[in-house]
């Protein structure tokens, strides 16, 4: 539909006449929202000297056009508009460029203060030239495409995709423009996907012998050899692929993806790949470096990855490498309150804060924690819990908490909280919350301080961020700030179903897995009611009587980044129910992680749009925690092996790292 918008500003004389013609396009291809201008100014004055100068022949045209009548000059406006509109929308290179425009390159981190990672090679406008030219056909099949959600709906009932159409020939690679999709992979996936229900069923009628999920398992270890391939070709020993670039980008320059990604292979039994990786553990990895690295991030990722692999193979290789990066960010906790500062100078043995502020996030520094303990534990050496707890001990005590709820920023220098008034469970407080209960789990439920700020803190989003949505009434947990409600939940919030299940099966309440189901089910819905089945990186939840669809996404908020939360907390869902529609909405995901980020030449992408399965637009880059968290999260889901990392036995840092419930304390 179009809207024309003629605004004449003659308010004066005609001589001093602006025409303001605004053509705006409203398709129904695009959200409401989302309406491109083009706006077309003439203006005139008359001298009333003869000559025939350039000026004047424009002024003799002016005339010309004055005379025209009123009807007449809005129909060659609006021929002229229509032209315009026409072109444009037609022109392949300018929808490319509003195609950009819708989705806002947001490099968030979890938190405020993540530092920024220097790219290499950013070669991405050379590979947006498509790999198989567009056939005409799927050019309109492309433009045709209407998006907008869906109703509710399960996926598991919607076989087939747009681009399964698109294929046409055994071997044809299907791009959406920049990323590739091994349409064979993609066959086989679906094929096993039907095998796999197949098999279901008929075991359910008790006539099966076959082992029920070897297929799935085999398909996660698939997956992440096919990570593997892409990070050893082209990222070696740095910090993160970039796939479709074929390069590397540096965070920390500590090779974080091979260290992320250690214990996953060993519990995937990848012997050769991790053999690898141990022998460059061995050879190159060295902390000596004179690098700012980020606390929480290096002591989630690399701390706890040389900790759960250490327990995992008893090798002490990753055990004195631990102790040797864990001493080196000791650093961070020399500050005036003792909450620790944000980044750390692992060679220099210096730490600061961020160059623009002297707070960290309340997550960063309360979840170090299980990590530090456990150092201090294996070491004998008290310092490192000592720092930790201190901690702890400080934010447990702090005002401006509203019912258990905490701010997300607190101080370095007074060792208060910052910006009061503002609660989520999303970035900046999420494993704040995670880390209360798992910190009284590692520690055999001793540590009553911390249930009690767990169980407080549960009333707290009980009463303050938990509502349901219209029309489905799904249950979310949205934001609050200086008193008013936000429908906004981040994909990060979706850690919360498994912490929730996690409590109830160490003995908390029973009404926790009650909420944690209802959670799941929200969090499955955040995939399934997206067009290519991979949830957005923030949602909000329509709450007015009569919505048409339950989520809303923004378009700054569209992006993927292979994030594990929903995976995490499916894996803990089935654990604790042996309910297989979680391990079903899992594989589902799965097949759509191979489908849109999947990159040929090796490597899983974060793309921009999971809105648009035509044109994810991949952002070039392998989070690290892609391989340790969300890939072992799927295996672990699909494992029949309650005794593979029992929940008895361990508890998972926040980047996935299993480290052990002291057995002294059980
Ligand atoms: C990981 O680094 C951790 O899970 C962290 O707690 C949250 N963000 C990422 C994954 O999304």
């Amino acid at each position: 539909m179009f809207h024309i918008v003629i605004n004449s500003c003659c308010a004066r004389t005609p001589e001093h006449c602006a025409y303001d013609f605004t053509v705006g396009w409203a398709g129904d291809m695009n959200p409401p929202s989302r309406t491109d201008f083009v706006s077309l100014t003439l203006t005139g004055q008359e001298s009333g000297i003869y000559n025939n100068s350039k000026q004047w022949r424009r002024q003799s045209c002016w005339r010309k056009w004055k005379l025209l009548s009123r009807l007449q000059r809005n129909l060659i406006l609006f021929t002229v508009a229509l032209m315009l509109v026409c072109g444009i929308a037609t022109n392949p290179s300018v929808t490319e460029h509003f195609r950009g425009l819708a989705v806002v390159a947001k490099e968030e981190g979890d938190h405020a203060l993540k530092p920024v990672i220097h790219e290499v090679q950013p070669e991405l406008d050379k590979l947006n030239r498509p790999l198989v030219p567009e056939s005409p056909s799927e050019k309109q099949k492309r433009a045709a495409h209407k998006r907008g959600p869906p109703g509710l709906q399960n996926r598991l009932q919607k076989k087939g995709n747009v681009s399964d159409t698109q294929v046409e020939g055994e071997k044809t690679l299907v791009n959406w423009r920049v990323a590739m999709i091994d349409q064979a992979t993609e066959r086989r996936t679906a094929k096993e996907a039907a095998n796999k229900v197949d098999v279901s069923e008929v075991e359910q009628e008790g006539h099966s012998h076959k082992e029920p999920e070897v297929d799935r398992l085999e398909a996660v270890r698939d997956a992440f050899r096919h990570a593997w391939k892409g990070y050893k070709e082209f990222a070696w020993g740095k910090d993160e692929l970039r796939p479709m670039s074929k390069s590397y980008g540096e965070w920390f320059g500590l090779g974080l993806t091979l260290i992320d990604a250690l214990d996953t292979m060993w519990i995937l039994n990848l012997k050769k790949e991790f053999e690898e990786a141990k022998t460059w553990v061995s050879t190159e990895l060295s902390f000596d470096k004179d690098v700012d690295v980020n606390l929480f991030e290096s002591t989630i990722r690399i701390l706890g990855g040389l900790l759960s692999t250490y327990h995992l193979t008893g090798d002490t290789l990753f055990l004195d490498k631990a102790k040797d990066i864990g001493t080196r960010l000791m650093p961070a906790f020399n500050t005036p309150s003792k909450i620790p500062y944000s980044d750390v100078n692992i060679g220099k043995g210096t730490a600061h804060p961020p160059r623009w502020t002297s707070d960290s996030t309340v997550a960063e520094v309360t979840s170090i924690q299980l990590e530090f303990r456990e150092l201090s534990r294996l070491t004998q050496d008290t310092r490192y819990q000592a720092a930790v707890d201190e901690v702890m001990q400080k934010v447990h005590k702090l005002e401006g908490k509203q019912d258990g709820l905490v701010p997300m920023f607190i101080n370095t220098n007074s060792g208060q909280f910052t910006h009061l008034g503002m609660f989520t469970l999303g970035a900046r407080a999420d494993s704040y919350y995670e880390y209360l209960l798992k910190q009284w789990i590692q520690g055999g439920k001793k540590e009553t301080a911390l249930l009690e700020d767990y169980l407080q803190a549960l009333e707290g989003v009980k009463k303050n961020l938990l509502k349901k949505s219209s029309p489905n009434r799904l249950t979310f947990v949205g934001e609050l700030s200086h008193g008013r409600f936000s429908p906004k939940m981040d994909h990060l919030v979706c850690f919360l179903p498994g912490t929730l299940a996690l409590g109830a099966h160490h003995g908390l309440p029973a009404e926790h897995m009650e909420l944690a189901k209802q959670l799941m089910e929200t969090c499955y819905q955040m995939y399934a009611q997206m067009e290519t089945g991979l949830s957005p990186e923030i949602v909000h939840f329509n709450m007015h009587e009569g919505s048409i669809g339950d989520v809303d996404v923004k378009l700054a908020d569209r992006h993927n980044l292979l994030r594990p939360e929903t995976v995490e907390s499916l894996f803990y869902l089935y654990r604790f129910t042996k309910d297989r529609k979680y391990r079903d909405w899992g594989w589902e995901i799965l097949q759509n992680f191979n489908k849109y980020t999947k990159v040929s030449t090796g490597g899983y992408t974060s793309i921009n749009n999971v809105r648009d399965p035509e044109y994810p637009n991949p952002r070039d880059k392998m989070e690290s925690f892609f391989l340790g968290e969300t890939l072992k999260y799927f295996y672990l889901l699909f494992s029949d092996d309650p005794e593979l990392l029992s929940l008895d036995k361990y508890v998972f840092n926040t980047e996935a790292h299993p480290l052990p419930i002291w057995p002294t304390a059980q």
